[in-house]
């Protein structure tokens, strides 16, 4: 805990006797970080938040598929950020199973999917449809991939389907998947200096839009079903032949528990809304100002008390 964390605990501690409903248990809330910057810094945010109200907080670094099995089952106590292209599929699984539920939606539009820094369309002028992306697949290609394009791939426990995709759609790509985020901005850092073409999975909102211009490559659209149904899509016969969501969904989940167990934490969580902005500057304060997540998360409160203090009322 910080000073400030610390300062805002001490508060806590003196009104909590007065509140009229039943308090907080101690049991720390434990919330689930994965890899990516945003994802980290809001957790720590909510979590510093959750502190100045006298809650006990602790974080566990978990798959971010896997996390809803975990939620839903009520060893870690929520998820602050549910990417619908991303963990859609596993957020409805596990809905499905039941003990976790949907606690709204921040207010921001999110969209992930293959994406390139717009120098690359100096060299595929047809840019952003796919097919004019595939007729230019050799402006891609690497030792690596032969004769074939190289996509960059997010690491693989987002599930991103590309190398089905790529099969789906018949196209002249060899997806790589990345090791961390980190190497995604290596791939387009590295590009940039002699601007050669380059097509890597990217998100929005994300740090990396103040800093490469760019866009998404546009496949065909996503409908319901396209990751389910082999009829949904282009392709009769397969999966996956659909572009993500272009305009998702970003929702907060929690375990069915934690309204009784912690019912301020909770009443709080379900007021919690942040920005793409906002998002967009807590993954900027890790991945360009190389602040360590806490201190991002501190510095983030700080600056925005007037946004975060009405959701503890
Ligand atoms: C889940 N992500 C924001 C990395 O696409």
């Amino acid at each position: 805990m910080n000073k400030f964390t610390l300062a805002m605990a001490t508060t806590a501690i003196i009104t909590a006797p007065f509140a009229a409903n039943a308090a907080d248990s101690s049991d720390p809330i434990v919330i689930p970080i994965h890899n990516w910057s945003s994802q980290i810094v809001m957790s720590h945010a909510v979590g510093q938040i959750f502190e100045s109200m006298g809650n006990n907080v602790e974080f566990v670094t978990t798959d971010s598929q896997a996390v809803y099995e975990s939620v839903r089952l009520g060893d870690v106590a929520l998820e602050l950020e549910v990417w619908e292209g991303a963990f859609g599929a596993s957020f409805r699984a596990a809905l499905e199973k039941g003990g976790l539920h949907d606690v709204g939606d921040h207010n921001a539009v999110t969209r992930e999917d293959w994406w390139y820094p717009m120098w690359t369309k100096d060299a595929c002028p047809g840019l952003p449809s796919w097919e004019a992306l595939n007729a230019c697949a050799d402006k891609f290609k690497t030792a690596e991939t032969g004769d074939k394009g190289r996509y960059l791939d997010g690491p693989v426990d987002w599930l991103k389907h590309g190398k089905e995709r790529v099969d789906a759609l018949g196209m002249d790509f060899v997806v790589v998947n990345a090791g961390s985020a980190a190497a995604l901005w290596a791939e387009i850092g590295a590009a940039e200096k002699d601007k050669r073409p380059v097509v890597v999975f990217n998100w929005t909102p994300n740090f990396a839009e103040a800093v490469w211009p760019g866009e998404f490559v546009e496949f065909p659209a996503w409908e319901e079903g396209c990751d389910k149904d082999p009829a949904v899509g282009p392709n009769p016969n397969a999966l996956y032949d659909c572009g993500n969501p272009a305009k998702g969904y970003l929702k907060k989940a929690a375990w069915d528990g934690m309204k009784d167990k912690w019912p301020a934490a909770y009443s709080t969580l379900e007021k919690i809304s942040f920005t793409n902005p906002q998002i967009a500057e807590m993954a900027k304060f890790v991945d360009i100002d190389e602040m360590e997540p806490e201190e991002a998360a501190a510095e983030w409160l700080e600056a925005n008390k007037d946004v975060w203090m009405a959701w503890t009322k």
